[in-house]
């Protein structure tokens, strides 16, 4: 019984996680080196939120935004030895290449607030870069 309990406690601790990531991708490294992410930003979420890159790998991710006439942006802190990413979204897919150097969890966020609202990133909009030996 005691067994039970603990089995149970660790499957609601991995779907409360599950949830607080998102949906996940794990990037798989393609003939030409590159691991390559497609990623699509709007109010106010990421997908995926969870990313899984492998460390000193290339990464080529394809950014862009939901229609809709609210901007966004996206933005990684200190990924690529200590260079942050920000580049803001269009409807047009943008490329942002980088190479992750440290394994880790990055957030994911976007940056964008409107006056004395909640940021984006306060509604939702974030996620995590995973970076993986
Ligand atoms: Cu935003």
């Amino acid at each position: 019984m005691k067994s039970l309990i603990i089995v149970l406690l660790i499957l609601i601790a991995t779907e409360v996680n599950a949830a607080s990531e998102g949906k996940l991708y794990r990037a798989s490294v393609d003939s030409d080196g590159v691991q390559r992410v497609t990623l699509t930003g709007g109010s106010y979420f990421f997908d995926p939120a969870h990313i899984v890159v492998k460390v000193n790998v290339q990464v080529e991710m394809r950014v862009r935004k939901e229609p809709g006439i609210v901007p966004h942006d996206l933005v990684i802190m200190e990924i690529d030895g200590g260079k942050d990413i920000r580049v803001d979204l269009d409807s047009e897919a943008r490329i942002v290449r980088f190479t992750p150097l440290k394994s880790g969890k990055y957030p994911i966020y976007c940056s964008r607030k409107l006056l004395f609202f909640e940021s984006h990133r306060e509604k939702g909009m974030e996620g995590v870069l995973e970076v993986v030996e």
